[in-house]
């Protein structure tokens, strides 16, 4: 049985309902987090709940809890779930409101957390590399919806998403509208090229991930470079090692990319050699699932 916390209560999933006039629903008019909890401990909690509520914020959203009371409402739902191991995803949405788009007439935002298992690729896919292309969908522009929001409407991601699936791979790279390299359509990227790593800056159109800045520290301490900047798909194309993080996937390789292999086309060493950073870090630290 897995419960669901909406707005101070617990709910039985086939009882955890939100209401049709829910701005949520009816405009995508939110904002979302996904946390993963491992060994008995959430990953990078509070910077989740900074980023959770920094969404908030530039879609002039105020959430009716504090951030201190986010952290315990996200801890309280894994106890509740008996989460030792999983993924939990927080909301934050309007409210209720009348079918117009005025957000100044929702009554009082509505707060939901959600504590789930989560699995987007099979082991495979994490021992032999993705193949990834670039699909015609761009990220938005800063100025229209930031991709640094992570909102409830994930549509520019969605058909990302229906492009790659439709030309039978199973993750898209979204170039920004002036062509640059951003992001895939829940993770970061990196690539190695000789022997330094670089990664789309967040100005790129890339949302500024947790994940990522866990993996770029791990390579920092490892004695490598990350360097954040403009990329081009050249970049990308004639690199030695290519990478994808997100709280989701983790860490997984790509080793093609618009049918040009990367690298020699197998899993590169640097990948491996963070992977294994990485599950330790995730391992060992983290917020205990405790009141
Ligand atoms: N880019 C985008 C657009 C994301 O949504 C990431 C990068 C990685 O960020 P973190 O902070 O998680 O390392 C995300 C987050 C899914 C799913 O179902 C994906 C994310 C979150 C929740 C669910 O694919 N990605």
């Amino acid at each position: 049985m897995s419960y669901v916390y909406i707005d101070g209560t617990f709910y039985e999933k086939e009882q955890a309902k939100i209401s049709v006039f829910d701005h949520g629903f009816l405009y995508g008019d939110g904002v979302f987090e996904g946390i993963r909890a491992y060994n008995g401990m959430v990953f990078r909690l509070t910077e989740h709940v900074d980023r959770l509520f920094d969404s908030a914020k530039v879609i002039a959203l105020t959430p009716s809890v504090s951030k201190k009371e986010m952290e315990e409402i996200i801890i309280r739902t894994c106890i509740e779930n008996s989460i030792r191991d999983g993924y939990i995803r927080p909301i934050v949405s309007r409210g209720c409101g009348d079918l117009g788009l005025n957000p100044y007439l929702c009554k009082k935002p509505s707060i939901i957390c959600i504590a789930d298992r989560i699995s987007l690729y099979p082991p495979e896919d994490y021992e032999n590399g993705l193949k990834i292309i670039t699909v015609a969908t761009h990220r938005n522009y800063n100025e229209s919806l930031n991709p640094r929001v992570k909102s409830l409407n994930y549509l520019n991601n969605i058909m990302a998403k229906i492009e790659a699936v439709q030309s039978g791979v199973k993750e898209a790279l979204l170039l920004n509208p002036l062509g640059y390299v951003a992001e895939c359509t829940g993770d970061n990227l990196f690539i190695v090229r000789k022997g330094k790593i670089y990664t789309p800056s967040v100005q790129s159109g890339s949302l500024d991930g947790i994940t990522a800045a866990a993996v770029a520290e791990l390579a920092v301490k490892r004695g490598f470079e990350v360097i954040p900047g403009l990329m081009s798909r050249f970049d990308i194309w004639t690199s030695d090692e290519c990478w994808l993080t997100g709280t989701a996937a983790e860490m997984i390789p790509v080793t093609s990319v618009d049918a040009r292999s990367i690298g020699d086309g197998k899993v590169g060493p640097i990948y491996k050699m963070l992977l294994a950073d990485f599950k330790h870090l995730t391992e060992t630290t983290g917020t205990p699932i405790a009141l």
